[in-house]
C-alpha cells in the first residue's frame, strides 16, 4: 500500500511498525523481512520501517532497570503505554501528528485479496489515508 500511495503521488505518506517492548526478544526477520530466503511468510525485503518502542522514562536509550533485578521496571514500552496500544492497532496521524482514529488489524485484515467480510478493508484503509492527505 505504501509503495502503491507513492506511485499515485501521495509522497508524503509515511508508515511505520512500531514494536512492543514486550516482543524486544521476539524474532523480528519475518516481520521485517530482511532475509525472504529465511522466512516462509513473505517474498521481498519489506520498505517499512521498524522501530522499537521501550521502558525508558530516563530518555538515555537504555531500557530502565533502577532496581538492577536485570528485569523491565514496568511491561509495557512508553509509546505503547501512553497511546494504550494493543497488538496490531494501527494508529493513524494527521500530516500535523495529530491522533485521528486506530483499528486494529487481528479483526480488520489489511489483505487485499482479503475474502467475505474482508472484503474491501485493504480500499477503506486506503481511503482513510487518503482523506487525511
Ligand atoms: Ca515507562
Ligand atoms: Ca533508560
Ligand atoms: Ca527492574
Amino acid at each position: 500500500m505504501y509503495l502503491e500511495l507513492q506511485a499515485e503521488g501521495y509522497t508524503e505518506v509515511n508508515i511505520m511498525g512500531i514494536n512492543g517492548f514486550q516482543y524486544l526478544d521476539n524474532d523480528y526477520h519475518c516481520m521485517v523481512c530482511d532475509d525472504p530466503q529465511a522466512c516462509s511468510n513473505c517474498d521481498e525485503i519489506r520498505v517499512l520501517p521498524w522501530v522499537q518502542d521501550l521502558d525508558d522514562d530516563d530518555g538515555d536509550g537504555i531500557w530502565d532497570d533502577e532496581d538492577n533485578d536485570g528485569e523491565p521496571d514496568e511491561p509495557y514500552g512508553d509509546v505503547w503505554e501512553s497511546w494504550d496500544i494493543n497488538l496490531r492497532d494501527l494508529v493513524f496521524l494527521d500530516r500535523d501528528g495529530n491522533y485521528i482514529t486506530r483499528l486494529n488489524l487481528t479483526s480488520f485484515n489489511p489483505d487485499p485479496t482479503a475474502l467475505g467480510e474482508c472484503t474491501g478493508n485493504y480500499d477503506t484503509i486506503k481511503n482513510l489515508i487518503i482523506s487525511l492527505y
